[in-house]
């Protein structure tokens, strides 16, 4: 494991991601994975036919759509932890700040295969992307509440430009299909008690099968413009807002949405 904030940091720099073995405990992961069974399980009565034909996440598992006050005060106080804190504050030092949290989980059309892509590709043209990569970062915090294949990355990608290989199959260009495989790809296997941090915004896939059900903390640096990708509803209200211990990451999304 590696050793400091410092080793992290560095390593997420040149990287673009790094990974806590056993980083939290059997009886932490069995509290958060009550909290959001729960979720899971309203969310596919609710969602049936989309879950049954082509879903493979969910998102906005802190709003009160689901969940009870008393729950989402759990999750928020997980998200703002020590432990997942340090971690946030060791790659985004200053201002932090909330966005969103996604579950991901195994199709249930066990042919649809997993494809890779950077999320900013879904938001911005080609040149977006270019520019996006050098200019800002979104985090994805993956704690996995089973073991499961985990995720596939391409390191180096938060901070390159794709090669010709890379970016015909995310793109599907020239005949190549996103779900092919890329011999820059790294597999990272993850077990439920790990946590891998990495870049949104880097060329990676999500690995289906085993009993994967992974819950992702989306954070961003409050000098880049993603404050109108929050949901208000995601964000604890001033009740619940007492009763988290650190409540600064959320309390930095709420400035940031009064200033815009
Ligand atoms: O796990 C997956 O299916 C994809 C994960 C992903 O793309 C992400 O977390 O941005």
């Amino acid at each position: 494991m590696l050793a400091n904030l410092k080793q992290l940091s560095s390593h997420y720099d040149e990287q673009g991601y790094f990974v806590m073995r056993n980083y939290f405990s059997a009886d932490e992961i069995a509290a958060l994975r009550t909290v959001i069974l729960k979720f899971h399980e309203l969310w596919k009565q609710d969602n049936s036919e989309f879950y049954q034909q082509e879903a493979f996440n969910s998102s906005l598992i802190t709003g009160s759509q689901y969940l009870a006050p008393d729950d989402r005060v759990q999750l928020f106080n997980f998200i703002s932890s020590k432990k997942l804190m340090s971690i946030v504050e060791a790659v985004i030092a200053t201002k932090p700040a909330f966005m969103n949290t996604q579950l991901f989980f195994n199709p249930v059309n066990r042919q649809q295969k997993d494809f890779w892509h950077r999320d900013c590709q879904y938001d911005y043209d080609v040149e977006g992307q270019k520019k996006v990569i050098n200019e800002s970062q979104v985090l994805h915090l993956r704690v996995p509440l089973f073991d499961e294949l985990g995720m596939e990355l391409v390191p180096g990608t938060h901070k390159r430009w794709d090669n010709e290989e890379e970016y015909n199959v995310r793109q599907e260009e020239q005949g190549r299909m996103s779900s092919e495989n890329l011999s820059t790809g790294k597999k990272v296997s993850l077990a439920a008690g790990d946590l891998l941090v990495f870049s949104a915004d880097m060329i990676h896939r999500g690995l289906y099968g085993l009993d994967r059900l992974a819950l992702d903390i989306l954070v961003f640096d409050s000098s880049a413009d993603y404050v109108d990708y929050v949901d208000d509803d995601c964000l604890p209200d001033t009740a619940m807002l007492a009763k988290i211990i650190d409540p600064r990451l959320f309390l930095n999304t709420m400035t940031l949405k009064l200033q815009s």
